[in-house]
């Protein structure tokens, strides 16, 4: 077929449609608005600014990176191990190019990056690639767990680090830390895992229309 034919590229996912792409960036800046007046999150400043006296703007401390996706197979034009393979995955054929509804689930933010977690389907995991958790050094977690949208990054981070501060917050909770309990959100409820690591587990998840298809660059 004429994926075959084409050079690889950097990498596939799910695109959410333009319209809910503002939908999803308003409601993280809001989040965002609402984390900066919080005396919780003032108490831990220091963990973004590295000085306790210091204010942030969040919404300015983090910038947007490119259309909102969540990626599946980053294959970095072939060079990647295992991108020739999974573009030869039979879910991968069939599907490229249909609609997808992706439930997010939580909004996770660190001195690093601001993202979102999407919850997989079954039928979505069958576009997920064999290994990306354990490539990570994350070998314990449910497949499907590093899925997320990098809604924003800090200076001089790559959105490659949403994914691996995702499944740190993971892995502190399948270790048992139950982290902090700050309080109720009107969007859900927030915890806090220290090192500057927030977690809003949303009370309705976010579901978003989002095409299958690859994205060149
Ligand atoms: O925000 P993301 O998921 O993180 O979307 C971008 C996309 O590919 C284009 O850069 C992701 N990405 C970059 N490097 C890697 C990597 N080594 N493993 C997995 N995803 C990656 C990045």
């Amino acid at each position: 077929g004429p994926l075959e034919e084409m050079s690889l590229p950097l990498f596939f996912g799910w695109f959410l449609l333009s319209s809910v792409q503002d939908k999803v960036r308003c409601t993280s800046m809001d989040f965002l608005k609402t984390l900066d007046t919080l005396e919780a999150f003032k108490k831990h400043l220091s963990d973004f600014t590295g000085k306790a006296e210091k204010e942030v703007d969040l919404e300015q401390y983090f910038q947007a990176k490119g259309t909102l996706h969540c990626t599946t197979k980053f294959c970095d034009y072939g060079k990647a191990p295992g991108a020739k393979q999974y573009t030869q995955n039979t879910a991968v054929k069939e599907l490229y190019g249909s609609a997808f509804e992706l439930s997010l689930s939580a909004l996770f933010v660190t001195p690093r990056t601001v993202g979102a977690r999407v919850s997989l389907t079954e039928e979505q995991l069958l576009l997920w690639p064999a290994d990306p958790e354990e490539e990570a050094g994350s070998t314990s977690l449910p497949r499907g767990s590093r899925a997320h949208i990098t809604l924003g990054c800090a200076e001089h981070v790559e959105p490659v680090q949403t994914g691996l501060d995702l499944l740190e917050i993971l892995t502190l909770q399948q270790e048992g830390q139950q982290g902090e309990p700050i309080e109720e959100m009107e969007l859900g409820s927030l915890t806090y895992y220290g090192e500057g690591r927030w977690l809003l587990t949303l009370r309705e998840p976010i579901c978003t229309p989002a095409c299958f298809s690859s994205f060149y660059g």
